[in-house]
């Protein structure tokens, strides 16, 4: 068995290291790692990615390899406060199980006790007393520990519970941008990944807006950050009111926003773009505090639609050039690439 299993291993090694060859993929242990797992055909989902890559005639270069590491390799926090949740899941049901298993046999025991007594008393009818005392005490013994499994199985619902608030606390506090409440850049990094998957899959079209304020230094400068901060909020909430159901809008980074937009070819994505950028424009500011009016702001939007194979960090860098020419021409415009 463990020969059969060297043998195996060996087999994925040496076919790694020859497609490793045959892609001009430079042979360290993260890409090793990519292209053993690949040949074992342990993960489906990798294996298929690679394949879209080869059947595209694209490059494993270096940012195509990342992302697969990125993607396929690393844990994340969130996913390490995930596993320690199901163990403690598991811990708080072994438990629960094991107090129902000694409650069945206590159970068991008390029929046994139950029959042996009633097969006693058609005879001598003497030892009656003791066969009581025997009886109850094991009717006793039976109680106690159903009522500790009651308390126990109660308090487990409670752990489950409680688990479960942290579990949900612990994804929205990974997925959620704590200033304007939408989709954060983990989340975005995630969502990105699977509709790029599905846009393989499927053959539908794929694109992604990369939004940027205009001139925000000089806004900040002029307003105050706290205004800053209501702005970037503001925006945000904009851009939610002006996409659809399967539509994400997340925080990139500072006074940057993406939205990622599934089945939307590009012409449609760079309309989508202007009615953001004109919801935008039409926006009434006034401070907090003294109700002043505030200065508009406008939006620069980048657009490029993903191209089936290609690096994910290459189609977000092609939208973010196209984003760059939108600043270069002037700002508040949408450019496409
Ligand atoms: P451009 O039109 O070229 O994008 O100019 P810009 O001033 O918007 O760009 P720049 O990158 O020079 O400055 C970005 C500013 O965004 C600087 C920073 O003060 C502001 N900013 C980034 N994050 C936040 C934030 O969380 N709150 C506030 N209020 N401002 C932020
Ligand atoms: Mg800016």
């Amino acid at each position: 068995m463990y020969l059969e299993r060297l043998a195996e291993a060996q087999d994925h090694a040496g076919a790694a290291i020859d497609s490793m060859a045959r892609h001009r993929v430079a042979p360290n242990p993260q890409n090793f790692a990519i292209w053993y797992e690949y040949h074992s055909g342990q993960n489906s989902d990798l294996r298929r990615t690679i394949d879209i890559v080869i059947s595209n005639h694209r490059e494993f270069d270096e940012h195509t390899l990342h992302d697969l590491y990125e993607d396929f390799f690393t844990s994340t926090k969130e996913e390490l406060a995930l596993h320690g949740i199901s163990v403690k899941v598991q811990d708080t049901l072994n438990e629960v199980l094991g107090l129902v298993d000694s409650a069945r046999t206590d159970a068991a025991t008390y029929g046994a006790t139950l029959q042996d007594v009633s097969g006693q008393l058609v005879g001598d009818i003497s030892p009656l007393a003791a066969l009581i005392g025997r009886l109850l005490g094991e009717a006793h013994e039976m109680a106690r520990r159903s009522e500790r499994l009651g308390q126990r199985l109660k308090q487990s619902v409670q752990t489950i519970k409680t688990l479960g608030h942290t579990l949900d606390d612990v994804r929205r506090e990974a997925t959620t941008d704590g200033l304007t409440e939408i989709a954060n850049r983990r989340a975005f990094d995630t969502i990105l990944r699977e509709t790029a998957a599905e846009a393989m899959n499927s053959g539908d079209d794929l694109a992604v807006l990369m939004i940027d304020i205009d001139h925000f230094k000089c806004f900040n400068d002029t307003w105050g950050h706290q205004t800053g901060d209501e702005v970037l909020r503001l925006v945000a909430a904009t851009l939610q009111q002006n996409i659809r159901g399967q539509d994400t809008v997340a925080r990139y980074g500072g006074e940057g926003f993406t939205v990622i937009l599934p089945m939307t070819p590009i012409d449609a994505a760079v309309a989508v773009g202007n009615n953001i950028r004109r919801a935008c424009e039409r926006l009434q500011f006034v401070t907090r505090d003294t109700q002043q009016a505030v200065d508009t702001v406008t939006l620069s939007i980048g657009v490029a639609c993903y191209e089936p194979g290609e690096a994910l960090s290459n189609w977000v860098r092609r939208a973010d050039a196209a984003l760059y020419r939108a600043k270069q021409g002037g700002r508040n415009r949408v450019m496409f690439d």
